[in-house]
Formats: C-alpha cells, structure tokens, sequence
C-alpha cells in the first residue's frame, strides 16, 4: 500500500514539477530572446529520491540558471568578448593559503601581449618564467607546483581589482593573499611564440660592465647591440634592485645625447636608463639593445622573458615618452641609518642607504641622519677631501640635507666626522 502512494506521489510531482518548469521557460524564454537555443530541456529526468519541496526549489533554480540568470552574473555583467575565472587555492608550494587563477597554463613557448582584468577584489598579477634549470633559482622570487619544477616569478602589485597588464612569459595568472575564491573577468590579447634569438625566456647572470666609466657596475644584456631595432616587452625577476637599459646606435659623431656607453671608446651608444627600484617587473621597450645594470659590484642573477619584434636596419629615434619619463625632477632619500658611527657598514656598503644611487639632472637628493649620533655629507672622498659642490656640515639626529644635481656626473661624497662612510650619487 505505501507501495502504491509512494509511486502516486512521484508521478503528482512529476507533472507538478513539468507544469512549474514550463511555466519558468516560457518566462525565461520571453526574456532571454535570442538564447532560446541555449536553454533546452527542462530537466525530467525525474529523480525518485528527491522530496517534492527540494525539487522544486532544485528545478526553478537550474532553469534560472540556464536562462543566464546565475547569482554570479547579478553580481555583476560580464562584458563581451571577455572571459570570467574563479580562483582556486594556488598549488604552488607554500602559497597553500592563497589563491590562484591560471589564465595561460604553463608552456615552453613565449606568451607577450596585454592582459586587461575586472576582478571581485584587488589582485596580484603573475608571470612565470622556465622551467629553471638546476641551480638558476639563485635570490628570485620562485614558484613551484611540486618542488622540483621552478619557475622564477614576476609579480606584480597594482593594489587594484581592475587594470590593464604588458606581459611576457611562460605562464600567466592572477593571484590574491586571501583563502576566500576571487572570480576575475579578464581579456588577454596575446602571442604563443616558440624561443628565438628575440623570443626568449631564460636566466642569466650579470658580468662587469664593460662600458668605460662603468667598471664598478654590473650588466647583463638580454638583446644584444644590433643595427635592428628591436621592440616588445620585458618581464623579470632579479636578485636584487635592477635597472633597464635600452641603447640607440651606434650614434653618428655630431651626436652630442646626454647619456651614451661605449664598449670600447669609439662605437657610441646612446643610454635611455630607467629605474624602477624594483627586483621584479615588465617593462614595454625599443632600441638597437636591451639590458639590465646594476650599480653594485657583486653578481645579480636575472630570470626574463622578452617578447621582441625586429625591425631592419634602422636606428630607432628616442621615443618622446621615455625622455618625458626622465624629465619630471624627483626628490630621492638616502638614510644615514643608526650605528653608523662605529666601523662595519662599510662592509657591507650601507653607511648611507642607500649607497649608491642613479638620478637625473634636475632631481634632488634628501639625506635624512635617522642615527642618534650626528654626521656630515659632504662631497668629495675621504682620501682627497671636500670637494666644494655640497656640504651639509654637522646633521644632528633626525636631521635633514638635500642637495639638487642640476649638472650630470658621478658624485662621491663622505661623513666628515667617520671617514668610513661613504656614498655615491650618478646623475644622468
Ligand atoms: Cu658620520
């Protein structure tokens, strides 16, 4: 008898249920126009153990959703021509707590393009570069899914939810600190191209520069001096605060740029130089080379991808935006940082924090004495004495000098008072 009821119930709700969807249809398929095709059959397959309130509820519920009418997109329509991802927790080792999106899965080819995201909260946007082989992962930021796959990273932090991306690199994803899943709408226009002479993902360490004056800098050319002129985009992870050089030439003689380098004295380069005080970033380039400099004398180690076309025989004209870029005058801290009044920091070239640092002419440079004993900084060097261009005499604690460097050159300068620190100021 209950045999009886139970099968009668079932085929009650059965009709009940294809009466409700239908209804539903007909009203999604009023509203939805167009994407009739798109949402078929109402569900009928009947599921026998599913109680008659729950299956309701169930079937209003996926004609809602067929009709594209999920909770998702109430949050928020996604534009067309735009793909929408929700994060999952990063596999990478020790980013279990984070979470990921991959956008272009890992690949022995070259991605470079533009990345345009919309995203539920502020992301972190991710670049891989490798696979590494043994022994590359020197001082980089690494991300490996097992521990023996290493991608060198480049990671980038616009503190934003929605933005646009130059990138280049192997694997190319988004990423939040959170346990909480983001969903991320994004447009990726991009290149898959196989490794070349131009396409290249790879490590490399810096040697000396062999540019004259430079000797004390270290340099790693990533695309070398050519009469091509070469254009596309940087990412990169370094071991330490790197900057990027892109070189025009070589320059006729009546060329007089403020910047040049030369390897040999003769054959002369004109140096567009940007600092980003950054170990990691992308960067849109042109020039007759690439490269990454550093102003220490200790080797850096570089993962890279750059994505470059070539276009023959031409020497490039500087580009207006990258001499806009270096003509704003900026203000530049330098710190005489505590315990500096005993010897030490000149072991590890920190007297002034830093030490050793690159501005353009018309910029100015702020020394802030944070120790609690006083110092000077003055100009010249400790072996041949002030040499007249600034002298703060006697900073007490907490106290400030800055100088403007209207004219290019290399400034030494040194405290008066502990002739151990000394520091460096490169005006280009
Ligand atoms: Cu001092």
């Amino acid at each position: 008898m209950a045999g009886i009821d139970k099968a009668l119930i079932v085929i009650v709700v059965a009709i009940m249920a294809i009466a409700l969807g239908a209804t539903l249809f007909m009203g999604a398929a009023q509203d939805a126009g167009p994407t009739v095709a798109t949402s078929p059959t109402v569900s009928t397959e009947t599921s026998e153990s599913e109680t008659p309130t729950s299956f309701g509820a169930d079937l209003a519920a996926k004609v809602r959703e067929e009709a594209g009418m999920s909770k998702k997109d109430t949050v928020k329509p996604m534009m067309s021509g735009w793909d929408r991802l929700t994060s999952d927790v990063d596999p990478g080792m020790g980013h279990e707590s984070h979470q990921l999106a991959i956008i272009l899965a890992p690949s022995s080819n070259v991605y470079s393009g533009t990345l345009m995201y919309d995203a539920s909260e502020p992301i972190q946007l991710v670049a891989l570069h490798g696979p590494l082989a043994e022994g590359e992962d020197k001082g980089q930021a690494i991300w490996t899914p097992d521990g023996e796959t290493k991608f060198a990273l480049t990671f980038v932090n616009p503190n934003s939810a929605n933005g646009e991306w130059q990138f280049a690199g192997n694997a190319l994803a988004v990423h939040t600190m959170n346990t909480e899943p983001f969903i991320v709408d994004y447009k990726v226009d991009f290149e898959e191209t196989p490794m070349s002479d131009t396409v290249v993902t790879g490590t490399i360490d810096t040697v000396t520069d062999p540019g004259v004056g430079h000797e004390s800098h270290q340099l790693a050319v990533l695309l070398a001096p050519s009469s091509d002129v070469y254009s596309g985009i940087l990412s990169y992870t370094a071991s330490e605060d790197i900057q990027l050089v892109t070189l025009r030439g070589p320059i006729g003689a009546d060329e007089k740029p403020a910047k040049t380098w030369t390897p040999d004295g003769e054959t002369i380069f004109e140096l567009t130089f940007v600092n980003p005080k950054n170990a990691m970033g992308s960067w849109e380039f042109s020039g007759n080379a690439l490269a990454v400099h550093t102003m220490y004398t200790n080797q850096a180690t570089i993962s890279y991808s750059v994505s470059a076309t070539v276009t023959p025989g031409q020497t490039m004209e500087v580009e207006e935006t990258m001499m806009e870029e270096t003509a704003t005058p900026q203000t530049h801290t330098v710190d005489a940082p505590a315990g500096t009044s005993v010897p030490g920091c000149e072991e590890t070239n920190s007297c002034f924090t830093p030490a050793d640092i690159i501005i353009n002419a018309g910029d100015t440079v702020e020394w802030n004495n944070i120790d609690t004993a006083a110092h000077t900084v003055t100009s010249g060097s400790p072996a041949d004495g002030p040499s007249g261009v600034f002298d703060s005499s006697l900073l007490m604690a907490d106290a400030t000098f800055a100088f403007t460097f209207e004219d290019a050159g290399e400034y030494d300068y040194f405290c008066m008072v502990h002739p151990w620190m000394v520091g460096s100021v490169s005006v280009n």
